[in-house]
């Protein structure tokens, strides 16, 4: 008897463990959002939350329907949560974080923007030598320009409101 409940805690903490490891939420607190129609005093909750960092995550609209989604590169993976309310749906794999793959693209180097305006928020940032984008975040880098000057004094915004995002270089001196 004794034996048995030992063993069953065993395999439950190595459920746990697995659960852990994997990157499964084990009930992760839901996102919640305050609204101007309850004068932003209540926090309503959204039915997604996630056990990734903070610190990686970025809100843009990136399939185009008005809403803003949850975007992260955390492990290797451009993902996305459409609107806060869907699960994860990974965007691309290509471009993984070169903290984890040693091979691929920091956070700090990720800029968002709509650079083909087609509505949708692209992701730029430097690869290979180039200034590059991949358009809401999924497929092929297209390639912009050489990337000719550092990435911590580039941003990308539509300063010309064509809707297409501009690439703005801060010189150092
Ligand atoms: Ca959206
Ligand atoms: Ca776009």
């Amino acid at each position: 008897m004794k034996t048995s409940i030992l063993l069953l805690g065993k395999a439950v903490a190595v459920l746990i463990l697995l659960a852990a490891s994997s990157g499964l939420a084990i009930a992760q607190p839901k996102w919640q959002v305050a609204k101007h129609n309850t004068d932003y005093q209540e926090w309503q909750r959204l039915p997604v939350g996630s056990g990734f960092p903070v610190e990686t995550f970025a809100f843009h609209d990136f399939d185009g329907d008005g809403k803003t989604d949850v975007f992260t590169s955390y492990r290797g993976a451009f993902q996305y949560s459409s609107g806060g309310r869907n699960s994860w749906r990974t965007l691309n794999t290509r471009f993984s974080d070169s903290n984890t793959h040693g091979n691929g693209v920091d956070w700090e180097d990720l800029r968002f923007g709509d650079i083909d305006g087609d509505r949708k928020t692209d992701v730029f940032f430097p690869w290979k030598g180039n200034f590059v984008y991949v358009s809401a975040g999924k497929g092929d880098p297209i390639i912009l320009r050489k990337a000719d000057v550092p990435i911590e004094h580039v941003f990308i915004g539509d300063f010309d409101g064509d809707r297409k995002a501009e690439i703005f270089y801060k010189p150092r001196r």
